[in-house]
């Protein structure tokens, strides 16, 4: 179990106590451009900006700043400060507009708002009552970058309790309304203590680098949390989808990388020419990773695929495992700190082989802002994530799908990510959904929406050939069409209620 004590401000924890065991001296962060800024560096910028908050800009223990902007050194230095100036950081994608904007400092009451220069047109149009907007990164005399600098010397930082409330998180899930989650600031060092310490086991020469935003707790974790807790190094990158991934994992030599199932399937297929060889941990989280990309992974690279389940309502990743207690095509064992379970509706336990809701707890809890949906997700004391799950008589737990994506055809129940599963292992199938679409006679009928490789000449014929010979007659799609992409989130998260054609909900 862990143990933290009454006051603690993670901002503190992270980089100066780092500091302390480590030194000023290693790299901390390093910037697309190539630019290093070292530990020592990095407390400099981060308490020049702490000063600007409670000294010019007036924020109290407690007020919300939003922070926006692209993945850079200055926005997670932004992260940093409010922390060590026991504000609460409300983080969101740099991808939501204005409208979504105006909702969430609505929602979260946000007094500040600290935003990459580049991307404060937006936030201008949502014209948030009072709100106050400090740009970064820009030159004007009262830009937040310019300020810090003149506002030199150590910041003594808030004394914050270890539950006091750090960071709301905003989710819109897959299918659209916000909900902010709350974390304290003990929950920022738990998930470094759990996940990153039992099952990344990091060291203070690691490289991170990985695809997912600040504004989504996958990568503010991976990219900050967990470095930072380790004394190693992360590589920030502006534009990191797979194709600017890969060449940023051979030039700067990465060794820890997370990214999503459908980065490693798009990398697989340029890998020839780029150097590895300095990778040794691979995390796949946001969704289900599939056996054959993992299995694809390993015979290309030679590195196991660290899959993991995780929650933006949960901060970060609670069921996982890494080297020889990896079994492809399940997510892994609650990692250390965590318990789960499958249940039934009534939240009673499901035999070992069936399936049920996954249900986890363990050192961080959901805690919705003013949300109705705290009490279907929090029932009984344990989380129910909205995943369907089977635990394995060993103890492994094994993904069946989301639980509303379930598809009953004909009195069959069928889990669309087994039959994307088999789609996939087709050499010229880069992506799959699959969907349920209402049909008269059988309730339900299974419908694939694949996207194919550059070039393949495949027919929706001859993919429903292949797939009779890859799955039960039942479980094959009976309409099968193509897309360019596949509707996403911008956490890289499968829309399957774009392609049934719901309403959002
Ligand atoms: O939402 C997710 O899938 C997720 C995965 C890993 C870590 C954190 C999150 C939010």
């Amino acid at each position: 179990e862990l143990h933290y004590p009454a006051r603690l401000n993670c901002g503190y924890e992270l980089l100066d106590r780092t500091i302390g065991r480590f030194g000023p001296d290693r790299p901390a962060f390093r910037g697309g451009d190539g630019g290093v800024w070292s530990y020592g560096e990095l407390r400099d910028r981060v308490d020049g900006i702490a000063h600007v908050l409670t000294g010019d800009l007036g924020v109290r223990p407690g007020n919300r700043v939003l922070l926006r902007g692209p993945t850079t050194p200055w926005l997670a230095a932004c992260w940093l400060a409010v922390m060590k100036a026991g504000a609460v950081a409300v983080t969101v994608l740099a991808q939501a507009r204005s409208q979504e904007l105006s909702t969430i400092c609505s929602l979260a009451r946000v007094s500040h708002a600290l935003c990459d220069v580049r991307s404060v047109e937006d936030l201008l149009k949502a014209r948030v009552p009072e709100l106050l907007i400090t740009t970064y990164g820009g030159v004007a005399e009262d830009d937040l970058t310019r300020l810090a600098e003149s506002r030199p010397g150590p910041y003594e930082p808030v004394d914050t309790a270890a539950d006091d409330v750090a960071l709301i998180a905003f989710t819109s899930g897959t299918t659209g309304r916000p909900k902010g989650c709350m974390h304290f600031h003990r929950d920022v060092l738990a998930v470094a203590d759990t996940f990153s310490h039992h099952v990344l086991r990091p060291e203070p020469d690691d490289v991170f680098a990985g695809s997912p935003p600040l504004g989504f707790t996958f990568g503010l974790g991976g990219l900050v949390i967990f470095p930072l807790r380790a004394g190693a190094s992360a590589l920030l990158l502006e534009q990191a989808g797979p194709r600017q991934l890969l060449p940023a994992l051979a030039a700067h030599r990465v060794s820890v990388v997370f990214t999503a199932p459908t980065a490693y399937r798009v990398m697989l297929d340029h890998l020839d020419g780029h150097d590895l060889s300095a990778l040794r941990r691979c995390v796949s989280a946001g969704e289900n990773l599939p056996a054959a990309t993992w299995e694809s992974w390993y015979e290309r690279t030679g590195l196991r695929i660290i899959n993991g389940i995780g929650a933006t309502e949960l901060l970060h990743i609670f069921i996982s495992a890494a080297d020889d207690a990896i079994r492809p095509g399940t997510t892994g064992k609650p990692v250390p700190g965590w318990q789960a379970r499958v249940v039934d509706p009534a939240g009673e336990e499901v035999p070992d082989g069936e399936p049920g809701l996954l249900a986890v707890r363990g050192p961080v809890g959901c805690r919705y802002l003013a949300d109705e949906r705290q009490t279907r997700y929090v029932r009984h004391g344990w989380n129910i994530t909205g995943d369907t799950y089977v635990r394995e008589p060993d103890g492994y737990f094994r993904y069946v799908a989301r639980a509303d994506d379930m598809i009953i055809s004909s009195g069959y129940n069928i889990a669309g990510p087994e039959v994307e599963d088999a789609l996939l292992r087709h050499p010229e199938v880069t992506e799959a959904a699959v969907v349920g679409r209402t049909d008269e006679l059988r309730g339900q009928i299974v419908v694939a929406y694949v996207v194919l490789r550059e070039g393949s000449a495949q027919t929706a014929d001859s993919l429903r050939r292949y797939m009779k010979g890859e799955l039960a007659p039942h479980k094959c799609p009976r309409v099968i069409e193509f897309l360019a992409a596949l509707p996403r989130t911008a956490t890289g998260k499968l829309q399957r209620f774009r392609l049934r054609g719901d309403a959002d909900r």
